[in-house]
């Protein structure tokens, strides 16, 4: 039998090696676009990079995306490229739209003309639904996004099911609430509280910047999420879900945790700066589950508290490893 092929755009990103990962582990050949830069950043994917194929192509350059549909024919096709920081977004709005909104359209275009038999996954977000309008939120929840970023994934996500709806496309949406891992960038507010307590145990900084303490997600680990991102594109009909774990935290709880872990008394050094309070924020994400749990079979294996654990632990190993700290 042929040997099913995948192409993922943002493969350098923490999903995209996680699912490189568990792709190849199925047996996949998996393809990689990643943007022409002056310095290498495959940082993630190093350890698996002589197994899979990496092509240079760009979101915003519709006849790369043409071309590389052309040369490879993948099977399934997983959208994970985007400007995916919210700040930024707030920053450059209209960048954010080019790669994270109009990208995807020019992505199924592709797709549509050179075979829309491929199965295409879109990275969608609980970004999306913003200002609270229900808790848990769920498929059926109404979108209310709060910055440039959420309202370009809320066009991803429609042109994703308006491609599905107008050319009978296997197009789906997975609504993805936060999912981390030790990989998760440094300037997301989870990584960021990781690494700087495993400075400041190690003695290498003395304060935690941060924003809103406020703020509660849904957090879960990364590796799980990538499972049901596949598993969404094995049914046998194309549709959305919402992939949660189903609990809520603050930012101050994660904070609390992973200082706790490391015994530390989190207050002596946490400072609170405005200037990184957002233009607006999202207060409060919950995601309901259900429908991948009954549909899929998908269930979170990470707890709150292990993903804390997990991501401590890392850090410590690596800060030790950066600065050349010996145990003992
Ligand atoms: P990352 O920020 O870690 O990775 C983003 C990836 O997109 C990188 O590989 C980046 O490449 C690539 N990229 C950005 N712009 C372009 C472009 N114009 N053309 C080609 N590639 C591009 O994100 P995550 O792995 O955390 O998230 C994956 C996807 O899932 C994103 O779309 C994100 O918005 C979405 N999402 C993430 C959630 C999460 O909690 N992690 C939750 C819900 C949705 P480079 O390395 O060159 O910068
Ligand atoms: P988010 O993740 O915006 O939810 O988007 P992030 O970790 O950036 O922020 C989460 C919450 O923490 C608050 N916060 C801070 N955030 C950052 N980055 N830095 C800080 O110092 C800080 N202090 C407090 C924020 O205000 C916010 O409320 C992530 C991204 O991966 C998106 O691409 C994805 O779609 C969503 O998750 C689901």
């Amino acid at each position: 039998m042929e040997r099913k092929r995948a192409l993922i755009t943002g493969i350098t990103g923490q999903d995209g090696s996680y699912l490189a990962e568990f792709l190849l582990e199925k047996g996949y050949e998996v393809i990689g676009m990643v943007r022409r830069t002056s310095t290498i950043n495959f940082e993630r994917i190093r350890h698996i990079q002589d197994r899979i194929t990496l092509v240079q192509g760009d979101l915003l350059d519709q006849s790369s995306l043409i071309d590389i549909l052309r040369e490879h024919r993948p099977h399934e096709v997983y959208n994970l490229a985007a400007q995916s920081f919210v700040p930024t977004s707030f920053k450059q709005p209209v960048l954010t739209g080019e790669f994270t909104a109009l990208g995807v359209t020019r992505l199924l275009e592709a797709i549509r003309l050179v075979d829309p038999t491929i199965r295409f996954y879109q990275a969608s977000s609980s970004e999306m639904f913003g200002k609270v309008r229900e808790v848990p939120q769920n498929e059926n929840t109404p979108f209310h996004p709060r910055s440039p970023y959420g309202v370009a994934k809320v066009y991803a996500h429609w042109i994703t099911v308006n491609y599905r709806e107008s050319y009978g496309m296997f197009a789906v949406s997975g609504i993805c609430f936060n999912h981390e891992s030790p990989r998760r960038g440094l300037e997301f507010v989870t990584r960021k509280i990781t690494y700087t307590a495993a400075k400041i145990k190690l003695g290498l900084a003395h304060e935690l910047r941060l924003g809103n303490l406020e703020a509660r997600r849904d957090w879960g680990y990364a590796p799980d999420y990538v499972r049901a991102m596949w598993l969404m594109l094995q049914q046998d009909e194309p549709e959305d879900y919402v992939i949660a774990t189903g609990e809520t935290h603050s930012v101050r709880e994660f904070v609390e945790l992973a200082f706790d872990y490391l015994g530390l008394d989190w207050k002596k050094y946490v400072v609170v700066d405005p200037a990184l309070y957002r233009p607006a924020d999202v207060d409060l994400l919950v995601g309901d589950a259900t429908k991948a749990r009954t549909k899929l079979g998908w269930a979170p294996s990470v707890t709150f508290e292990q993903l804390v654990k997990i991501m401590v632990d890392a850090d410590l190993e690596l800060v030790k490893q950066e600065y050349g700290i010996r145990e003992g």
